[in-house]
């Protein structure tokens, strides 16, 4: 349990306010249309994804266009439309008065799957001078996930804690990027403190600072996940959620005797890989103990930890040929050799 002691102890030397502060940032959603065209099912879908036992209330206001003076208020505005339909100039005339106050929307399109004629719709485009659209039905969450997540996520970069917290359709997204940003930031250390090793005197094994760095981003990765997934912001109710939830401890050890076994044999790639796949493994078991409740097993550990490092083999390869690297050989097409020198 050693370990697993370590990664809780760095949540002291971490100030994670800010974080929180990000997250708990009120975010007021106005869903504005004309009557049936879908606002109140969309309200309905923001909270998809949720946790079984949450009751979540999106903090979101459906206006009618009669009633969008009341928008004003709101941080982001969502203009649903009809797709049956192909006259939007009531829509049109409330979104330009939206736009002169300068504030940020998504038109979304909904009842695509009803939709009869997709040229005359694509005709009305214009008229939203280059605000985000999206395309779907909010009765069909794949179609959701697809277009009207993504769209909005790009439309708030930085709100993307406070909008998963706040709206649990977009908390999948969300931690997957927050995993795979992880990830990548961990195998770029990796690399930099990996190419200062293989320079032939400095033929280190892994060092402590590798493995407290690494940790560290994996620590703060578990608590932003906990924030976007909608649990408490006091960390030490995360660890104990999590810390019994997906067994870090077992992965982190496993990941420390593989690291500290491999490099001096074969050198920085397997060490990139394996950054990379202990995080994606460590942030895959959060979100599976996130949508099942359960607590993923040991084979289903070790099978995505292997997926993850078949991953990791590939993004360590592409991070090799495409960082710049002082000293080291420029045929890159030899990598091989190079790899195994140390
Ligand atoms: N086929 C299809 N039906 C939809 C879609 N979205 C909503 N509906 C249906 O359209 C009808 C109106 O949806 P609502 O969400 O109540 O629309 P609204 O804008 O809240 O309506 P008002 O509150 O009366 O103005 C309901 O029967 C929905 O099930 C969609 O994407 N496709
Ligand atoms: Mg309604």
């Amino acid at each position: 349990m050693s370990k697993l002691t370590d990664v809780w102890e760095i949540f002291k030397e971490v100030d994670t306010r800010p974080l929180a502060a990000q997250a708990e940032r009120p975010i007021f959603l106005a869903i504005v249309g004309a009557r049936y065209a879908g606002k109140s099912t969309l309200i309905h879908a923001l909270s998809f994804n949720a946790k079984p036992d949450e009751r979540n209330v999106p903090p979101a206001i459906e206006l009618t266009l009669d009633e969008s003076a009341r928008a004003q208020d709101a941080d982001f505005l969502i203009l649903v439309l009809d797709a049956t339909r192909t006259e939007f100039s009531a829509e049109a005339k409330f979104f330009r008065e939206w736009n002169d106050s300068d504030k940020r929307a998504l038109i979304y399109y909904n009842k695509t799957d009803l939709a009869h004629d997709a040229n005359q719709l694509g005709a009305t485009l214009l008229q939203w001078k280059g605000a985000p659209t999206a395309f779907g039905s909010a009765l069909d969450p794949l179609s959701l996930d697809r277009e009207f997540v993504p769209r909005v996520l790009a439309a708030l970069p930085e709100e993307s804690l406070a909008l998963a917290r706040n709206f649990p359709i977009f908390r999948r997204a969300v931690a997957r990027a927050l995993v795979s940003d992880t990830a990548r930031a961990n195998a770029m250390y990796t690399l930099g403190t990996g190419v200062a090793e293989i320079i032939p005197v400095l033929d280190l094994p892994l060092n402590a600072a590798d493995i407290l760095v690494l940790t560290k981003n994996q620590a703060l990765l578990i608590y932003k996940l906990g924030l976007a997934l909608g649990l408490s912001t006091r960390w030490e109710d995360h660890l104990a959620e999590f810390g019994g939830a997906v067994g870090v401890g077992f992965l982190w050890r496993q990941i420390a005797r593989q690291l500290v076994g491999l490099i001096p044999v074969i050198g920085i790639a397997p060490k990139v890989a394996i950054a990379y796949a202990g995080t994606v493994a460590l942030g895959e078991a959060i979100l599976f103990w996130y949508q099942t409740g359960k607590k993923i097993s040991g084979q289903g550990m070790r099978e995505m930890y292997a997926n993850a490092l078949a991953r990791g083999k590939v993004i360590a390869h592409e991070l090799m040929t495409h960082t710049p690297r002082g000293g080291a050989p420029k045929k890159l097409k030899s990598g091989r050799k190079w790899l195994n020198r140390a």
